[in-house]
Order: structure tokens, then C-alpha cells, then sequence
């Protein structure tokens, strides 16, 4: 991440490429136990945070990425009860999730305390959930907390984290899917972020071939845009213990007060290019 005499903010990417804000005001800076985190205001797409150089959030377009991190997971369960966040730190991922009145627990496990504090003061909207009587926030590490929680006591876990670099790796691999599954009870679904569609197309083959491994039934991408990403193009991958996804409950979703995502978005997000299709 690098600073011109112009103002210029970028996240450059091993892509030769980088994505990239005009910056008003430096708002925060400071090195956690785990991460540098930067808060800007920039000049078009409102307060942006980075973790370690990487733009995780800005206010423009989060609603985009957090509406697909968990509303076609929510409603592809015919009922979700029990939802376990891991990471989702700036909590707005957790904001969507609490939308669903039929959701009864809610328990966000993030690594960085900072991340989520710095959310409450620079992103306060996505953090206006967070004191619902449904929501536990955890600060630990969610690989253990994952292999200490009980079998069959989660319907869907979002897995909302950083790429797969550092701590995040982990999330990524079988053992941690096999946790997963064995977590949630049958016919759960599991949603990770899983990257760029077009600069992460190993790890999108690497996830069709991990989640069954680990015991999941059905493997589906979702794609959508994501301008402060790489690439400007993203994904997360849902994966259905038990069965294929063959729930998607319309009325509950045309009655959910969403931005971006709507039933027929949903269709569109799981029509993949022939690239990916594979
Ligand atoms: N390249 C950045 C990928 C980060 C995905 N998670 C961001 C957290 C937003 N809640």
C-alpha cells in the first residue's frame, strides 16, 4: 500500500494491477497485536479500512459483499437457528444476519478485538446490530474455537475473513471443513469468502475438490462485483452437508430490506462463466 504525492491510496496486487482511492484524511492508524490497520475518508467511496495493506471495507460498496456473505446461505436453509460468523470483524456481515427474525443465536468469533472497535467508532452503521440480545462477539482465534464447539450445534457458519494468507490460511484447507461440518447439523450449509473469480482461479478449483473431501455434498461459487477487492470481481463458495441446494425460501427473501441482493440476483450469481463452471 503506498501513498503518492497525489493522495492516491493503492492496494497493489501480484496481478500488476491495484485498486486504488483518493484520500482526504488519514482517520486512524495503528498497529494491532495481529495487523496494521489503516482508516481513511477518501473522496468518492466514503471511510475505508485496510488490514495490512489489503481495503477490507469501504462505505460505498460493503452492502454488495455483505448481503451475499449471508443472505443466499440464510435462505437456502429452510430454517436457520443457530449462525456462527467466523472473522467478520467491521460486523457487517452480522448486520445482514440479524435481518433474519427467525435466527435465534448469533455468535461472531473474530481474532483482532481492534478491528471490531475501530468498526463500532469509523463504521458505526455496520456495527448498529451488534447489541442485539441474539449476538455473542468472541475475540479468539476461530479454527479453535471451531475444534472446541459441539457437533450438531450450528445450522449455518459464514466464514468472513481476510484472504488466505497469515492466520487466515487455515480457513481454507480440509481439516477445517471437516470441523465445519461436523458442526453444523445435518443439512447446514457452510459460506466462505473464497476470492477473485478471475485471480484466484486455483483456489476456487482447490475449493471444489476440499469441501467434499471434508464430507460436504454440494459445492456452489457465487459471483458478484466487489469493486475495492482485486480485480473488482468476487466470490464466496456455499457448501450443503447432507443434500443439494434445493431450498431457497422466495418470500422471506422479497421481504428482507436489501440493497443489492433480491431472488433473481441470487440466479445471477450462480450463473458462472464457462471457466468456472469446470
Ligand atoms: N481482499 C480482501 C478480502 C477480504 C474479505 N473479507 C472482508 C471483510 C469484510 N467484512
Amino acid at each position: 500500500m503506498a501513498m503518492s504525492d497525489s493522495n492516491w491510496i493503492h492496494e497493489f496486487h501480484d496481478s500488476g494491477s491495484a485498486i486504488g482511492y483518493e484520500v482526504l484524511e488519514v482517520l486512524h492508524q495503528e498497529r494491532s497485536p495481529f495487523q496494521q490497520i489503516d482508516i481513511y475518508r477518501t473522496r468518492t467511496f466514503g471511510t475505508a479500512m485496510a488490514l495490512d495493506g489489503c481495503w477490507m471495507v469501504t462505505d460505498r460498496d460493503n452492502f454488495i459483499y455483505h448481503e451475499m456473505m449471508s443472505h443466499p446461505a440464510l435462505l437456502s436453509h429452510p430454517a436457520p437457528r443457530d449462525v456462527v460468523i467466523i472473522g467478520g470483524g467491521d460486523c457487517g456481515t452480522l448486520r445482514e444476519v440479524a435481518r433474519h427474525e427467525d435466527v435465534a443465536r448469533i455468535v461472531q468469533i473474530e481474532l483482532d478485538e481492534r478491528v471490531t472497535r475501530l468498526s463500532e467508532q469509523f463504521f458505526p452503521e455496520l456495527c448498529e446490530r451488534n447489541d442485539d440480545p441474539r449476538v455473542e462477539l468472541r475475540f479468539e482465534d476461530g479454527i479453535r474455537w471451531m475444534e472446541a464447539s459441539g457437533p450438531g450445534s450450528a445450522d449455518v457458519i459464514i466464514v468472513d475473513c481476510t484472504d488466505p494468507v497469515g492466520p487466515a490460511a487455515g480457513l481454507y484447507d480440509v481439516p477445517f471443513f471437516r470441523t465445519c461440518r461436523e458442526t453444523l447439523r445435518p443439512g447446514g450449509i457452510l459460506i466462505q469468502q473464497s476470492e477473485s473469480p478471475l485471480f484466484h482461479v486455483e483456489l476456487l478449483a482447490a475449493l471444489r475438490e476440499r469441501l467434499p473431501e471434508a464430507g460436504f455434498d454440494a459445492v456452489q461459487h457465487l459471483q458478484f462485483p466487489q469493486p475495492c477487492y482485486p480485480s473488482g470481481w468476487w466470490s464466496a463458495t456455499m457448501a450443503r452437508r447432507d443434500g443439494q441446494f434445493d431450498v431457497f425460501r422466495n418470500n422471506a427473501a422479497n421481504r428482507l430490506a436489501t440493497r443489492y441482493f433480491h431472488p433473481e440476483m441470487l440466479a445471477a450469481a450462480r450463473t458462472l462463466p464457462r471457466f468456472l463452471a469446470g
